[in-house]
């Protein structure tokens, strides 16, 4: 068998387990989801020396684009971090900051600061749902 032939057998192969792995074997919480065509625009504020995201209940639905902007009233840092998402976000003083991302599963999670920022740091959380 020529060093060709071989190569050549050696990427069907390949390609054939990529398929059958997509296929039969990927984790449903890994398989890409179809966007919804929808974008879900959320205003949100970090109130000044409340440690409190308002609103700290935010809702969209599976495959939405989600666009968070989030004014920080306070004259420090805060940080935006929804670690199910992979996004941990610097906010800084009286500044809107824009945080996008896909809800690419559903579920409940919590999203909270991740700047050490003063007395109620440990209670600034929310949580974000996303429904089928
Ligand atoms: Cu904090």
């Amino acid at each position: 068998m020529s060093k060709i032939t071989k190569l050549i057998l050696f990427i069907v192969f390949l390609a054939a387990s990529g398929w059958v792995y997509v296929t039969f074997y990927q984790p449903e919480a890994i398989k890409p989801v179809a966007g919804s065509g929808h974008t879900v625009e959320i205003k949100m504020i970090a109130r000044e020396n409340q440690w409190v995201w308002d609103p700290s209940t935010v809702t969209a639905k599976v495959g939405d684009k989600v666009i968070i902007r989030i004014f920080n009233e306070d004259n420090y840092d805060h940080g935006w971090a929804l670690e199910a998402f992979a996004i941990n976000r610097r906010l800084f003083p009286k500044q809107e900051t824009a945080v996008e991302f896909i809800a690419a599963k559903t579920g409940t999670f919590q999203f909270y600061c991740s700047v050490p920022c003063g007395d109620g740091h440990y209670g600034q959380v929310g949580t974000l749902i996303v429904e089928e």
